[in-house]
């Protein structure tokens, strides 16, 4: 059994870049999908999905995040084909811009192929579960992922979701799912864990999670967050999804603060000033300079 020790790195080494996580790092999203809860609701258009990396990246993103499938509140997944169709155009393109390309996917023929075009990590929302996809990843040398909680699936998880200790529950099912990762062989400086904010949670699920969230970071992981203009929010400040902007910002800031690496993230801009601030007054302001270690 892997110890939590030897798991504990400052850096996350992905398959072109290691990346230091020693500071946080904002991964924006980029959505190739018609139906996700942020926006859109358009036909997928591939040439807007690229130009949206290319502005990400200008406005400072350290990585960037390929989604096909939303896995918002009850919805089901798209046919594998059309997952390909979505995310293959851009994946094709990101990779050629000069910084680590994440893919947010749980299918093997998509794992496959995002990884024969040179992206970087798995950020996988059921953490490598699906059959074939941890020992694809554990077969290529330096392929970094990130695990997620999510209890069940997106289609029925908010169906009234139950826990007695939530950040004890969620911090047992990363540690079971690092640990496969590790016995798989896996390195351990290339996984990173998210506790899932949304995923099969109560708004009070969620600010328990964030309240104690230092104790993830004892499984001896970076940690991802995805606040990013997320329900809780909208709860929190009564505010439909496309003026949740601020409130990201502020949630991301907190993550960062409570020892969160990995800020994935709809508004780059913003979220990049305010860690330049924040870094800049306790003294960190040369935390901005690029994650590639
Ligand atoms: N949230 C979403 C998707 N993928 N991955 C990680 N690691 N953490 C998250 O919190 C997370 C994630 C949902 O957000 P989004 O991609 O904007 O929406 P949709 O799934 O509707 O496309």
């Amino acid at each position: 059994m892997p110890s939590d020790a030897t798991a504990a790195t400052p850096c996350w080494q992905t398959a072109r870049f290691r990346i230091d996580v020693s500071r946080p790092r904002v991964m924006a999203i980029i959505n190739a999908t018609p139906d996700s809860f942020s926006g859109h609701g358009a036909e997928v258009d591939a040439d807007d999905a690229r130009r949206r990396c290319d502005r990400a990246l200008a406005e400072g993103a350290d990585l960037l995040d390929i989604g096909g499938e939303s896995t918002r509140p009850g919805s089901t997944p798209p046919p594998v084909e059309e997952e390909l169709r979505r995310v293959l155009p851009v994946v094709r393109h990101a990779v050629g811009l000069g910084v680590p390309i994440s893919v947010d996917t749980s299918r093997l023929d998509v794992v496959r192929a995002v990884l024969d075009l040179g992206a970087d990590i798995v950020n996988d929302v059921r953490a490598l579960r699906a059959p074939g996809v941890l020992s694809e990843i554990a077969s290529r040398p330096a392929v970094g992922v990130c695990l997620m909680h999510l209890p069940g699936e997106p289609a029925t998880m908010q169906d009234d979701p139950r826990y007695g200790d939530v950040v004890a529950e969620v911090g047992a099912f990363l540690r079971e799912r690092r640990d496969a990762v590790l016995a798989a062989g896996v390195g351990a400086d290339r996984v990173v864990l998210d506790p899932g904010y949304g995923f099969g949670k109560t708004l009070e699920h969620n600010l328990e999670l964030a309240r104690r969230q230092r104790e993830l970071l004892a499984l001896g992981c970076p940690l991802m967050v995805g606040w990013s203009r997320k329900g809780t929010l909208g709860r929190l400040t009564g505010r439909p999804v496309q003026e949740r902007v601020a409130a990201s910002v502020g949630a991301a800031l907190a993550a960062a603060c409570a020892g969160a690496t990995v800020l994935r993230v709809h508004d780059v801009a913003p979220t990049v000033d305010a860690l330049k601030v924040w870094l800049a007054l306790r003294g960190d302001d040369a935390g901005m300079g690029g994650p590639r270690g």
